[in-house]
């Protein structure tokens, strides 16, 4: 996968990316990256490369030509013409499945905006995709383009070593990721659930699942009716509305997916029986 940037901050995408797993991926050939500072490409030659929007209004927008110039001088350079993503708040918001389908390019470019925005008609005449990171405004481009370049490298062959990829990440069923613990078995008083410890395996994995549906329900109900559950998953989803309906006694030790009786919020539990009524 090679990435290239176009930005008037190049040395934060270069000192981001060439950082940890991306850095060592960079350095290995798996993946590589080449800045593009749009100053560069300034039409006064002074460096300026923004002005007054028409119309009025507070701030300023950087102009179509010092970025067309970057871009054609780029992909005159590697002699293909690559997707060209833009980022900004108004595109379609990036998931896994995106970075996924964008994984399969030989070659990304990204544009990196500023100031309140970029001249309309630069987009129209040389991006193909607008995209997102969330419902929430940023004071440019470049953090979205690395969060996206993360998550896509991810995907790349190569770039995790066996070890960090994870088939049991979230999202790659749909689901949130079940907790993790590691040394010492007791922390500050907390314990480690016994069933990590049994070293019995189908109880651990079926353990882990319960969790991750637990948490799905809890922090993103929405995913949870998308994915497909059988009939362990609906029992245990079923167990949960039960519990929370015969609560335990106060004083009873936690239940073994260390969810304590009436763990259900109202929401929660109208939510589920909805769900298991499908
Ligand atoms: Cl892609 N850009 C900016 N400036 N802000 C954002 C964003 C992108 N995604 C969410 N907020």
């Amino acid at each position: 996968m090679n990435y290239y940037v176009l930005t008037l901050f190049p040395e934060m995408i270069e000192n981001g990316m060439n950082t940890s797993i991306t850095g060592r991926a960079i350095a290995g050939g798996y993946l590589s990256l080449e800045t593009v500072n749009i100053r560069d490409y300034s039409l006064t030659g002074n460096g300026r490369i923004d002005d007054y929007p028409y119309g009025g209004g507070a701030g300023m927008v950087m102009q179509a030509e010092p970025i067309c110039r970057a871009y054609e001088d780029l992909v005159q350079r590697i002699g293909t013409e690559p997707r060209v993503v833009y980022l900004t708040p108004q595109g379609r918001v990036f998931d896994q499945r995106m970075a996924e389908e964008l994984a399969r390019e030989e070659d990304l470019i990204f544009l990196c905006g500023h100031y309140e925005g970029v001249d309309e008609r630069v987009l129209e005449e040389i991006v193909t995709d607008q995209v997102s990171i969330g419902d929430y405004v940023l004071t440019g481009g470049e953090l979205p383009a690395m969060v996206m370049m993360d998550a896509i490298a991810r995907m790349v062959p190569g770039v995790l070593s066996n070890q960090e990829s994870g088939q049991y990440e979230s999202f790659q069923d749909g689901l949130l990721e079940y907790p993790q613990y590691s040394r010492p078995e007791e922390w500050r008083g907390k314990q480690v659930p016994p069933v990590l410890l049994s070293g019995h395996h189908g109880n651990v994995d079926r353990w882990r699942r319960d969790q991750s549906l637990l948490r799905t329900l809890k922090n993103r109900p929405e995913l949870l009716a998308r994915v497909e559950l059988d009939k362990k998953d609906r029992k245990y989803l079923q167990s949960l509305l039960d519990r929370t309906k015969t609560p335990r006694l106060v004083s009873a030790a936690p239940d073994d997916d260390g969810a304590v009786a009436a763990v259900l919020t109202e929401e929660e539990q109208k939510f589920l029986a909805k769900l298991l009524a499908i």
